[in-house]
């Protein structure tokens, strides 16, 4: 018979709030959507553990819940279980079958390659199944296992071996999974229809709950829900084997679009949620005001969800200069990802910012975290923090190119440098499904397709002598983003992705306002060029208001 593993709770009677006993939480996650239950249970001894497994049989029986005890065999067979799980130090999983017979679900931890290879070796053709599922993790740091040396091995990470296993055995992920990640870990480690995680499994994010029945319900929910991104993923899946376009072709769309996407800004006057630094507060809200968009800046987790609904054209931005938090294991990704979810679940555009990712090894950690935890849009940075995803942070670096990018500052791009930029941020847009915008002398943006590249050679020196002026573009990135659903992009030759063309109609906007505010007499340096810079971008959105196109011309 199939099992559904789809919502596989743990339990964990050393971590239950006040009030609250593993059967309760147990019996509120079943009237809440668990659909696997797992009795982990270190500490016990074995007559109270044989005494607590028969109770929950009690309760998972009658619901046609699999109930799985872990490590403890005997205790499986005393109150006739479903199953066993068994983890790489406990009884061989070949012995554990012939103990508990064919009838029964064994399944099997597994942190890397090697040890699934070592679970995939048990099945032999044309036998019945030694091991039924594999728990594959830990996908994100928990505090609730001691890993040892076993790092979390990402999304990414599970992905290959969800890719390595070709649904050979069943797979559900583990570690650190709540209501914020879920759908990251369902939708970015899928590898095809048939070849994805049948479950995910949790610990604390439920039996830690002060309210396991509505914290059961928020993730059974996340669990069944296709999330609105992933039409752009599949997009993705579609176009991999999809030629690059001609420059062209590329370039006539943008010419065609862009001017479209400003004016749709103009007219709707998106909201702009920013979660950014203290420096550029300011000066990116006037920016995003020029555009003809609205600013709202707000750390506070508690008015996410509301912010998130005040617009249908509503975009977040995530810029990391100001870490919330001193825990170097995440640096106060909890923030960041509070709000991503409620962008997120309701399909509404992210950009990432991650400022300053190579400064310490606490930003890299959270901004692996965030790239690891939710869906982003667009992610944007200048080359020196996309050369540091790269190398640092997305585990893609090979020797390949390896010394050509690590010496390249962040300041200036020569011929052959704009090459491996475009490969860099190619790379990195279809690893992490999403738009890569690398400013520097020459922009560079990569559609996550890898079939969209293109350059902008538009802006001015005085842009990188003002502070703030890469943050307050990721302002108009998402001003871009949070209207370009209305426009028809598939009404131009070649079909845009969406996310492409807010991107690279923020970097023209934003540069040919730059160079027009440069050539402006009255501008004698960067003190001048700020307020006129602004007045650049604000003059450029009301001619593109009032019908004017023509700006798109100085595109370069
Ligand atoms: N096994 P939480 S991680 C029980 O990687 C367990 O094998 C893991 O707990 C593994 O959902 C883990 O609270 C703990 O993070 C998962
Ligand atoms: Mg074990």
């Amino acid at each position: 018979m199939a099992i559904d593993y789809s919502f596989y709770l743990v339990t964990d009677s050393g971590m239950l709030p006040e009030d609250t006993t593993v059967l309760s939480q147990v019996e509120a996650a079943l009237e809440n959507g668990a659909t696997v239950i797992q009795l982990r249970e270190k500490t016990a001894d074995t007559r109270e553990f044989v005494a607590l497994a028969r109770a929950v049989h009690a309760l998972t029986k009658p619901r046609g819940v699999p109930l799985i005890i872990n490590d403890r065999i005997d205790v499986a067979l005393a109150v006739d279980a479903e199953g066993v799980h068994v983890g790489q130090d406990d009884m061989p999983a070949a012995q554990v079958r012939a103990l508990i017979g064919p009838g029964k679900i064994v399944g099997v931890s597994v942190h890397d390659e090697h040890e699934l290879q070592g679970v995939l070796a048990l099945n032999l053709p044309g036998q019945p199944k030694v091991v039924d599922y594999i728990g594959i993790g830990a996908v994100y740091g928990t505090k609730t296992k001691d890993l040892k040396e076993k790092y979390p091995i990402g999304v990414y990470g599970l992905k290959r071996i969800l890719e390595l296993n070709n649904a050979q055995v069943e797979t559900v992920a583990i570690g650190g999974i709540n209501p914020t990640n879920v759908q990251k870990v369902i939708y970015g480690s899928r590898v095809s229809d048939s070849v994805k995680l049948d479950g995910v499994a949790v610990v604390s994010c439920v039996m830690a709950s002060k309210d396991a029945a509505t914290a059961s319900r928020i993730l059974s929910q996340l669990i069944k829900a296709t999330p609105p991104w992933v039409h752009l993923q599949q997009q993705q899946l579609a176009s991999n084997t999809a030629p690059a376009l001609s420059a062209a072709s590329i370039e006539q769309a943008i010419r065609e679009l862009a001017p479209q996407v400003v004016r749709a800004v103009t007219q709707r006057a998106p909201l702009v949620h920013h979660i950014t630094n203290n420096v550029v507060k300011n000066f990116s809200a006037n920016v995003t005001l020029a555009t003809g968009a609205s600013p709202v800046m707000s750390e506070c987790a508690g008015e996410f969800a509301d912010f998130s609904q005040i617009s249908a054209h509503a975009a977040l931005l995530i810029n990391t200069g100001m870490p919330f938090s001193q825990d170097p294991d995440d640096g106060g990704a909890d923030i960041y990802l509070g709000a991503t979810e409620e962008y997120n679940k309701r399909g509404l555009p992210i950009t990432l910012d991650p400022v300053g990712v190579g400064a310490s090894k606490l930003r890299q950690g959270l901004i692996k975290t965030l790239l690891e935890s939710a869906f982003f849009n667009v992610v944007k940075g200048n080359e020196g923090e996309i050369f540091t995803l790269h190398r640092k942070v997305s585990g893609l670096m090979t020797d390949e190119g390896a010394a050509e990018v690590s010496t390249k500052g962040v300041d200036s791009v020569g011929a052959a440098a704009l090459r491996t930029s475009i490969r860099v941020g190619r790379a990195l847009a279809r690893h992490y499904q999403t738009t890569l915008l690398m400013t520097g002398a020459e922009d560079v943006v990569s559609d996550q397709s890898g079939a969209w590249n293109v350059a902008v050679r538009n802006g001015h020196e005085y842009m990188a002598r003002i502070t703030g002026s890469g943050c307050s573009l990721g302002s108009v990135v998402s001003a871009c983003l949070a209207v370009v659903k209305d426009l028809d992009p598939t009404s131009v030759a070649a079909a845009v992705d969406p996310n492409f063309l807010a991107a690279t109609t923020a970097v023209l906007l934003y540069t040919i306002a730059g160079e027009r505010a440069a050539a402006r007499p009255e501008v004698r340096g960067p003190g001048t060029f700020l307020p006129t810079f602004v007045d650049e971008i604000y003059l450029i959105a009301e001619e593109t208001r009032k019908g004017d196109f023509s700006w798109i011309k100085n595109a370069k």
